[in-house]
Protein backbone atom coordinates (compact mmCIF):
# COMPACT_ATOMS: atom_id res chain seq x y z
CA UNK A 1 0.00 0.00 0.00
CA UNK A 2 1.38 3.35 -0.84
CA UNK A 3 1.02 6.59 1.34
CA UNK A 4 -1.57 7.69 -0.92
CA UNK A 5 -3.74 3.97 -0.26
CA UNK A 6 -2.65 4.58 3.30
CA UNK A 7 -3.59 8.04 3.60
CA UNK A 8 -7.09 7.79 1.67
CA UNK A 9 -7.72 4.58 4.42
CA UNK A 10 -7.61 7.11 7.05
CA UNK A 11 -9.48 9.39 5.80
CA UNK A 12 -12.46 7.13 5.39
CA UNK A 13 -12.64 6.09 8.62
CA UNK A 14 -12.70 9.90 10.02
CA UNK A 15 -15.49 10.29 7.01
CA UNK A 16 -17.58 7.40 8.36
CA UNK A 17 -17.21 9.08 11.60
CA UNK A 18 -19.44 11.62 10.06
CA UNK A 19 -21.76 9.35 8.10
CA UNK A 20 -19.92 9.80 4.97
CA UNK A 21 -19.06 7.24 2.29
CA UNK A 22 -16.01 8.28 0.25
CA UNK A 23 -16.04 5.41 -2.21
CA UNK A 24 -19.66 6.08 -2.88
CA UNK A 25 -18.66 10.43 -3.28
CA UNK A 26 -16.43 8.85 -5.56
CA UNK A 27 -18.54 7.23 -7.69
CA UNK A 28 -20.87 10.05 -7.84
CA UNK A 29 -18.31 12.65 -9.06
CA UNK A 30 -16.89 10.68 -12.04
CA UNK A 31 -19.99 10.71 -13.38
CA UNK A 32 -20.87 14.11 -13.26
CA UNK A 33 -19.84 15.76 -16.54
CA UNK A 34 -17.80 18.96 -17.13
CA UNK A 35 -17.95 20.46 -20.23
CA UNK A 36 -14.57 22.40 -20.99
CA UNK A 37 -14.53 25.56 -22.59
CA UNK A 38 -12.48 25.43 -25.70
CA UNK A 39 -12.68 28.95 -26.16
CA UNK A 40 -9.92 29.19 -23.40
CA UNK A 41 -7.74 27.44 -26.32
CA UNK A 42 -7.80 30.40 -28.68
CA UNK A 43 -8.77 33.33 -26.55
CA UNK A 44 -12.02 33.48 -28.49
CA UNK A 45 -10.87 34.29 -31.66
CA UNK A 46 -12.49 30.89 -33.80
CA UNK A 47 -10.91 29.79 -36.68
CA UNK A 48 -12.78 31.67 -39.58
CA UNK A 49 -10.74 32.70 -42.22
CA UNK A 50 -11.75 36.50 -41.91
CA UNK A 51 -9.83 38.67 -39.44
CA UNK A 52 -12.05 39.00 -36.51
CA UNK A 53 -11.50 41.32 -33.51
CA UNK A 54 -13.53 40.23 -30.21
CA UNK A 55 -16.53 42.36 -29.76
CA UNK A 56 -19.92 42.00 -27.57
CA UNK A 57 -18.98 42.84 -24.71
CA UNK A 58 -16.63 40.41 -23.26
CA UNK A 59 -12.00 40.82 -23.53
CA UNK A 60 -9.30 38.61 -23.20
CA UNK A 61 -6.48 40.23 -22.11
CA UNK A 62 -2.84 39.22 -22.20
CA UNK A 63 -0.52 37.19 -25.55
CA UNK A 64 1.20 34.27 -23.89
CA UNK A 65 2.75 32.40 -26.22
CA UNK A 66 1.18 29.06 -28.33
CA UNK A 67 -2.53 30.72 -28.71
CA UNK A 68 -3.71 27.53 -30.69
CA UNK A 69 -4.39 28.65 -34.65
CA UNK A 70 -6.32 26.05 -35.94
CA UNK A 71 -9.18 23.68 -34.78
CA UNK A 72 -6.22 20.67 -34.98
CA UNK A 73 -4.15 22.67 -32.77
CA UNK A 74 -6.77 22.85 -29.97
CA UNK A 75 -7.80 19.34 -30.28
CA UNK A 76 -3.96 18.79 -29.54
CA UNK A 77 -3.69 20.91 -26.63
CA UNK A 78 -7.02 19.54 -25.55
CA UNK A 79 -6.26 15.69 -25.66
CA UNK A 80 -3.33 17.14 -22.93
CA UNK A 81 -6.00 18.66 -21.07
CA UNK A 82 -7.97 15.33 -20.94
CA UNK A 83 -4.98 13.84 -19.99
CA UNK A 84 -4.74 16.22 -16.66
CA UNK A 85 -8.44 16.40 -15.62
CA UNK A 86 -9.81 13.31 -14.03
CA UNK A 87 -13.70 12.55 -13.91
CA UNK A 88 -16.02 12.83 -17.34
CA UNK A 89 -14.59 15.23 -19.58
CA UNK A 90 -16.94 17.13 -22.32
CA UNK A 91 -15.99 19.34 -24.66
CA UNK A 92 -17.88 22.78 -25.70
CA UNK A 93 -17.18 24.80 -28.99
CA UNK A 94 -17.85 28.21 -30.02
CA UNK A 95 -19.53 28.47 -33.44
CA UNK A 96 -16.93 29.85 -34.69
CA UNK A 97 -14.76 27.15 -33.98
CA UNK A 98 -14.70 26.09 -37.21
CA UNK A 99 -12.84 23.23 -38.86
CA UNK A 100 -12.43 24.62 -42.18
CA UNK A 101 -14.40 27.24 -43.90
CA UNK A 102 -16.06 26.73 -46.88
CA UNK A 103 -16.11 28.99 -50.01
CA UNK A 104 -18.72 31.53 -49.90
CA UNK A 105 -20.51 29.83 -46.90
CA UNK A 106 -21.16 32.39 -43.64
CA UNK A 107 -22.22 31.17 -40.04
CA UNK A 108 -25.84 31.43 -40.90
CA UNK A 109 -25.10 28.29 -43.32
CA UNK A 110 -22.40 26.30 -41.34
CA UNK A 111 -22.81 22.74 -41.39
CA UNK A 112 -21.56 19.92 -39.86
CA UNK A 113 -18.90 19.85 -42.41
CA UNK A 114 -17.81 22.88 -40.83
CA UNK A 115 -17.34 20.58 -38.11
CA UNK A 116 -16.88 17.08 -38.71
CA UNK A 117 -13.32 16.72 -37.70
CA UNK A 118 -14.31 17.60 -34.58
CA UNK A 119 -17.02 15.13 -34.32
CA UNK A 120 -14.67 12.14 -35.62
CA UNK A 121 -12.60 13.59 -32.66
CA UNK A 122 -15.11 13.55 -29.84
CA UNK A 123 -16.09 9.77 -30.94
CA UNK A 124 -12.93 8.73 -30.99
CA UNK A 125 -12.15 9.88 -27.36
CA UNK A 126 -15.83 8.58 -26.54
CA UNK A 127 -16.55 12.09 -25.30
CA UNK A 128 -19.46 14.44 -25.47
CA UNK A 129 -19.58 17.84 -27.04
CA UNK A 130 -21.34 21.34 -26.81
CA UNK A 131 -21.70 23.84 -28.86
CA UNK A 132 -22.99 27.72 -28.91
CA UNK A 133 -24.06 29.99 -31.81
CA UNK A 134 -21.39 32.88 -31.81
CA UNK A 135 -23.18 36.21 -31.99
CA UNK A 136 -19.92 38.43 -31.89
CA UNK A 137 -17.18 39.42 -33.61
CA UNK A 138 -18.68 39.46 -36.89
CA UNK A 139 -19.43 42.53 -39.53
CA UNK A 140 -23.11 41.31 -38.94
CA UNK A 141 -23.17 42.52 -35.09
CA UNK A 142 -24.18 45.78 -36.14
CA UNK A 143 -24.12 48.64 -33.94
CA UNK A 144 -23.43 45.69 -31.05
CA UNK A 145 -27.19 43.91 -32.24
CA UNK A 146 -28.19 40.66 -33.13
CA UNK A 147 -31.12 38.87 -32.87
CA UNK A 148 -32.89 42.22 -31.64
CA UNK A 149 -31.35 44.58 -33.97
CA UNK A 150 -34.28 46.95 -36.08
CA UNK A 151 -33.73 45.24 -39.30
CA UNK A 152 -34.96 42.28 -40.60
CA UNK A 153 -32.70 41.17 -42.95
CA UNK A 154 -29.48 41.62 -40.11
CA UNK A 155 -31.88 38.90 -37.62
CA UNK A 156 -32.73 36.71 -40.21
CA UNK A 157 -28.94 36.39 -40.55
CA UNK A 158 -28.32 35.55 -37.35
CA UNK A 159 -31.44 33.83 -37.06
CA UNK A 160 -29.90 31.25 -39.91
CA UNK A 161 -27.01 30.98 -37.50
CA UNK A 162 -28.93 30.14 -34.78
CA UNK A 163 -30.60 27.20 -37.01
CA UNK A 164 -27.36 26.11 -38.06
CA UNK A 165 -25.85 25.76 -34.59
CA UNK A 166 -28.71 23.95 -33.33
CA UNK A 167 -28.80 21.66 -36.14
CA UNK A 168 -24.98 20.45 -35.82
CA UNK A 169 -25.55 20.19 -32.12
CA UNK A 170 -28.08 17.90 -32.48
CA UNK A 171 -25.80 15.85 -35.07
CA UNK A 172 -23.10 16.18 -32.06
CA UNK A 173 -25.57 14.67 -30.08
CA UNK A 174 -27.04 12.02 -32.31
CA UNK A 175 -23.38 10.44 -33.14
CA UNK A 176 -22.03 10.80 -29.67
CA UNK A 177 -25.09 9.09 -28.27
CA UNK A 178 -25.30 12.15 -25.60
CA UNK A 179 -27.52 15.71 -25.86
CA UNK A 180 -25.22 18.37 -26.80
CA UNK A 181 -26.20 21.27 -25.18
CA UNK A 182 -26.49 24.63 -27.24
CA UNK A 183 -26.41 27.76 -25.31
CA UNK A 184 -27.74 31.17 -26.54
CA UNK A 185 -25.84 34.24 -25.45
CA UNK A 186 -26.03 37.42 -27.25
CA UNK A 187 -24.26 40.85 -26.68
CA UNK A 188 -27.02 42.64 -27.67
CA UNK A 189 -27.32 45.73 -25.60
CA UNK A 190 -26.67 49.64 -25.16
CA UNK A 191 -23.65 51.42 -23.69
CA UNK A 192 -26.06 54.65 -23.02
CA UNK A 193 -29.39 54.85 -21.25
CA UNK A 194 -32.36 53.45 -24.07
CA UNK A 195 -35.08 55.43 -25.28
CA UNK A 196 -36.59 51.99 -25.61
CA UNK A 197 -35.93 48.62 -23.95
CA UNK A 198 -38.75 47.36 -24.66
CA UNK A 199 -39.49 46.76 -28.66
CA UNK A 200 -35.48 44.98 -28.52
CA UNK A 201 -36.56 42.83 -26.30
CA UNK A 202 -39.85 42.05 -28.10
CA UNK A 203 -37.75 41.85 -31.47
CA UNK A 204 -34.74 39.07 -29.25
CA UNK A 205 -37.91 36.63 -28.13
CA UNK A 206 -39.74 36.47 -31.66
CA UNK A 207 -36.58 35.87 -32.92
CA UNK A 208 -35.49 33.29 -30.51
CA UNK A 209 -38.98 31.82 -31.22
CA UNK A 210 -38.53 31.63 -34.93
CA UNK A 211 -35.13 29.70 -34.51
CA UNK A 212 -36.32 27.45 -31.51
CA UNK A 213 -39.31 26.64 -33.99
CA UNK A 214 -37.85 23.92 -35.51
CA UNK A 215 -38.27 20.96 -33.29
CA UNK A 216 -35.32 18.83 -32.30
CA UNK A 217 -35.64 15.55 -30.15
CA UNK A 218 -33.92 16.63 -26.93
CA UNK A 219 -31.91 13.14 -26.65
CA UNK A 220 -30.04 15.23 -29.60
CA UNK A 221 -29.80 18.85 -28.87
CA UNK A 222 -30.36 20.89 -25.08
CA UNK A 223 -30.83 24.32 -25.63
CA UNK A 224 -30.21 26.87 -23.34
CA UNK A 225 -30.21 30.74 -22.70
CA UNK A 226 -27.96 32.24 -20.74
CA UNK A 227 -28.50 36.18 -19.87
CA UNK A 228 -26.13 39.23 -18.79
CA UNK A 229 -26.05 42.34 -16.77
CA UNK A 230 -24.01 44.53 -18.54
CA UNK A 231 -20.94 44.10 -20.77
CA UNK A 232 -17.83 46.47 -21.73
CA UNK A 233 -19.50 48.71 -24.20
CA UNK A 234 -22.87 47.99 -23.12
CA UNK A 235 -23.59 48.96 -19.81
CA UNK A 236 -26.58 50.67 -19.58
CA UNK A 237 -29.14 48.22 -20.73
CA UNK A 238 -28.25 44.54 -21.55
CA UNK A 239 -31.39 42.70 -23.93
CA UNK A 240 -30.80 39.59 -22.73
CA UNK A 241 -31.42 39.94 -19.10
CA UNK A 242 -31.51 37.99 -16.20
CA UNK A 243 -35.21 38.61 -15.93
CA UNK A 244 -36.00 38.42 -19.97
CA UNK A 245 -34.22 34.98 -19.78
CA UNK A 246 -35.48 33.42 -16.92
CA UNK A 247 -39.32 34.23 -18.24
CA UNK A 248 -38.39 33.22 -21.69
CA UNK A 249 -36.58 29.63 -20.82
CA UNK A 250 -39.89 28.95 -17.84
CA UNK A 251 -42.14 29.74 -20.42
CA UNK A 252 -40.25 27.86 -23.39
CA UNK A 253 -39.03 25.02 -20.82
CA UNK A 254 -35.27 26.32 -22.02
CA UNK A 255 -32.17 25.09 -19.90
CA UNK A 256 -31.57 29.11 -18.18
CA UNK A 257 -28.10 29.68 -18.41
CA UNK A 258 -26.40 31.29 -14.80
CA UNK A 259 -22.92 32.21 -15.48
CA UNK A 260 -21.34 33.65 -12.17
CA UNK A 261 -19.78 36.74 -14.07
CA UNK A 262 -23.00 38.03 -14.92
CA UNK A 263 -24.46 39.32 -11.89
CA UNK A 264 -23.60 41.99 -9.12
CA UNK A 265 -20.42 41.39 -8.01
CA UNK A 266 -22.05 40.55 -4.54
CA UNK A 267 -24.64 38.63 -6.01
CA UNK A 268 -23.95 34.95 -5.85
CA UNK A 269 -25.34 32.42 -8.52
CA UNK A 270 -25.32 29.57 -5.71
CA UNK A 271 -28.50 30.73 -3.59
CA UNK A 272 -29.93 30.50 -7.36
CA UNK A 273 -29.70 26.94 -7.99
CA UNK A 274 -32.78 25.28 -5.68
CA UNK A 275 -35.46 28.04 -6.28
CA UNK A 276 -35.05 27.24 -10.33
CA UNK A 277 -34.93 23.60 -9.85
CA UNK A 278 -37.61 24.53 -7.62
CA UNK A 279 -40.12 25.82 -9.56
CA UNK A 280 -38.98 25.17 -13.24
CA UNK A 281 -36.12 22.87 -13.86
CA UNK A 282 -33.14 22.38 -15.57
CA UNK A 283 -30.13 24.73 -15.19
CA UNK A 284 -26.35 25.16 -17.34
CA UNK A 285 -23.68 26.82 -15.00
CA UNK A 286 -21.35 28.85 -16.73
CA UNK A 287 -18.44 28.59 -14.36
CA UNK A 288 -16.39 31.64 -13.94
CA UNK A 289 -14.95 34.11 -11.65
CA UNK A 290 -15.39 37.51 -12.31
CA UNK A 291 -12.74 40.24 -10.14
CA UNK A 292 -14.56 43.07 -9.48
CA UNK A 293 -16.57 43.09 -13.22
CA UNK A 294 -17.08 40.00 -15.19
CA UNK A 295 -13.47 39.44 -15.57
CA UNK A 296 -13.57 35.56 -16.93
CA UNK A 297 -10.66 34.61 -14.47
CA UNK A 298 -9.50 31.25 -14.19
CA UNK A 299 -11.81 29.73 -11.51
CA UNK A 300 -10.08 29.33 -8.11
CA UNK A 301 -11.40 26.57 -4.95
CA UNK A 302 -12.83 29.73 -3.13
CA UNK A 303 -16.04 30.28 -1.01
CA UNK A 304 -17.77 31.00 -4.61
CA UNK A 305 -16.97 28.24 -5.73
CA UNK A 306 -17.09 25.94 -3.13
CA UNK A 307 -20.80 27.02 -2.71
CA UNK A 308 -21.72 26.93 -6.51
CA UNK A 309 -20.72 23.14 -6.29
CA UNK A 310 -22.55 22.62 -2.78
CA UNK A 311 -26.09 24.02 -4.17
CA UNK A 312 -25.59 22.08 -7.18
CA UNK A 313 -24.88 18.38 -5.70
CA UNK A 314 -26.40 17.52 -2.00
CA UNK A 315 -30.01 18.00 -2.74
CA UNK A 316 -30.06 14.91 -5.06
CA UNK A 317 -30.85 16.99 -8.74
CA UNK A 318 -27.76 16.91 -9.97
CA UNK A 319 -29.50 15.44 -13.50
CA UNK A 320 -30.59 19.30 -13.48
CA UNK A 321 -27.88 21.04 -13.57
CA UNK A 322 -25.43 21.31 -16.63
CA UNK A 323 -21.64 22.30 -15.86
CA UNK A 324 -19.41 23.86 -18.15
CA UNK A 325 -16.42 26.28 -17.73
CA UNK A 326 -16.18 29.92 -19.03
CA UNK A 327 -13.08 31.96 -18.46
CA UNK A 328 -10.34 32.72 -20.63
CA UNK A 329 -7.35 34.27 -19.37
CA UNK A 330 -4.39 34.59 -22.28
CA UNK A 331 -1.54 36.23 -19.46
CA UNK A 332 -1.05 32.83 -18.43
CA UNK A 333 -0.44 29.23 -20.48
CA UNK A 334 -3.91 28.56 -21.69
CA UNK A 335 -3.58 24.81 -20.93
CA UNK A 336 -2.57 25.56 -17.54
CA UNK A 337 -5.37 27.72 -16.90
CA UNK A 338 -8.03 24.88 -18.53
CA UNK A 339 -6.66 21.84 -16.19
CA UNK A 340 -6.07 24.34 -12.88
CA UNK A 341 -9.64 25.53 -13.27
CA UNK A 342 -11.23 22.49 -14.15
CA UNK A 343 -9.71 20.05 -11.49
CA UNK A 344 -10.76 23.23 -9.14
CA UNK A 345 -14.35 22.40 -10.17
CA UNK A 346 -13.72 18.85 -9.59
CA UNK A 347 -12.60 19.19 -6.31
CA UNK A 348 -15.37 21.49 -5.11
CA UNK A 349 -17.94 18.65 -6.28
CA UNK A 350 -15.98 16.38 -4.00
CA UNK A 351 -16.07 18.41 -1.10
CA UNK A 352 -19.88 19.13 -1.39
CA UNK A 353 -20.37 15.06 -1.92
CA UNK A 354 -18.63 14.57 1.21
CA UNK A 355 -20.20 16.66 2.95
CA UNK A 356 -22.94 15.47 6.05
CA UNK A 357 -25.71 17.13 5.08
CA UNK A 358 -27.78 15.00 6.60
CA UNK A 359 -26.22 15.84 9.92
CA UNK A 360 -26.65 19.36 8.95
CA UNK A 361 -30.06 19.35 7.86
CA UNK A 362 -31.31 18.10 11.05
CA UNK A 363 -29.49 20.45 13.44
CA UNK A 364 -31.55 23.01 10.89
CA UNK A 365 -34.80 21.48 11.46
CA UNK A 366 -34.46 21.46 15.45
CA UNK A 367 -33.18 25.31 14.69
CA UNK A 368 -30.28 24.63 16.28
CA UNK A 369 -28.50 26.94 14.21
CA UNK A 370 -25.35 27.18 16.73
CA UNK A 371 -25.07 23.31 16.26
CA UNK A 372 -25.04 23.85 12.51
CA UNK A 373 -22.29 26.58 12.00
CA UNK A 374 -19.97 24.65 14.38
CA UNK A 375 -20.62 21.50 12.15
CA UNK A 376 -19.87 23.84 8.71
CA UNK A 377 -16.81 25.11 10.29
CA UNK A 378 -15.63 21.83 11.19
CA UNK A 379 -16.07 20.35 8.09
CA UNK A 380 -13.95 22.67 6.39
CA UNK A 381 -10.88 20.74 8.33
CA UNK A 382 -12.03 17.50 7.13
CA UNK A 383 -9.26 15.65 5.06
CA UNK A 384 -10.31 16.24 1.48
CA UNK A 385 -7.27 16.49 -0.15
CA UNK A 386 -6.94 12.56 0.75
CA UNK A 387 -9.69 11.65 -1.46
CA UNK A 388 -8.59 13.64 -4.00
CA UNK A 389 -5.46 12.59 -4.19
CA UNK A 390 -6.93 9.18 -4.37
CA UNK A 391 -9.38 9.91 -6.99
CA UNK A 392 -6.37 10.99 -8.93
CA UNK A 393 -4.76 7.88 -8.26
CA UNK A 394 -7.10 5.19 -9.82
CA UNK A 395 -7.69 6.92 -12.81
CA UNK A 396 -4.08 7.40 -13.24
CA UNK A 397 -4.42 11.28 -13.30
CA UNK A 398 -1.12 13.23 -12.37
CA UNK A 399 -1.29 15.26 -8.81
CA UNK A 400 -1.51 18.75 -8.34
CA UNK A 401 2.11 18.84 -8.07
CA UNK A 402 2.83 16.71 -11.15
CA UNK A 403 0.57 18.61 -13.76
CA UNK A 404 2.88 21.77 -14.27
CA UNK A 405 5.91 19.21 -15.08
CA UNK A 406 3.49 18.16 -18.07
CA UNK A 407 2.19 21.28 -19.54
CA UNK A 408 6.11 22.65 -19.03
CA UNK A 409 7.04 19.81 -21.18
CA UNK A 410 4.21 20.30 -23.48
CA UNK A 411 5.14 23.88 -23.30
CA UNK A 412 8.42 23.38 -25.00
CA UNK A 413 8.10 21.00 -27.58
CA UNK A 414 4.55 22.06 -28.99
CA UNK A 415 3.61 25.72 -28.19
CA UNK A 416 6.86 27.54 -28.23
CA UNK A 417 7.46 26.39 -31.52
CA UNK A 418 4.14 27.94 -32.94
C1 LIG B 1 -20.17 36.24 -22.37
C2 LIG B 1 -20.76 34.93 -22.02
C3 LIG B 1 -20.51 33.84 -23.01
C4 LIG B 1 -19.08 33.85 -23.48
C5 LIG B 1 -18.80 32.88 -24.57
C6 LIG B 1 -17.38 32.95 -25.05
O1 LIG B 1 -20.17 37.12 -21.34
O2 LIG B 1 -20.32 34.53 -20.77
O3 LIG B 1 -20.89 32.63 -22.48
O4 LIG B 1 -18.21 33.65 -22.42
O5 LIG B 1 -19.68 33.11 -25.60
ZN1 LIG C 1 -20.97 32.60 -20.13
Amino acid sequence: MNCIEKSFEIACEIYREHGINPVQAIEILEKIPVSLHAWQGDDVVGFENFETALTGGCQVTGNYPGRAGSANELRVDLDLVLKLVPGTSRVCLQGHQVDKMITGVDRDGYTIEHFENWLNWAKERKIGMDIAPCFYSHPKLDHGFSLSHPDPAIRKFWIEHGKAIRRIGAEFGKVLKTPAVCNFWMPDGFKDIPADRYAPRMRMGESLDEIFSEKIDERYELDAVESKLFGIGVESCTVGSHDFFMMYAAQNNKLICLDSGHFHPTESIADKLSSIVARQGRILLHVSRGVRWDSDHVILLNDELLSIAREAAVYGYLDKIFFCLDYFDASINRIAAMVTGARNMQKALLIALLEPTELLKKEEDAFDFSARMARQEEIKTLPWSSIWNYYCHIHNIPDDFAIMNEIRTYEKNVLAVR
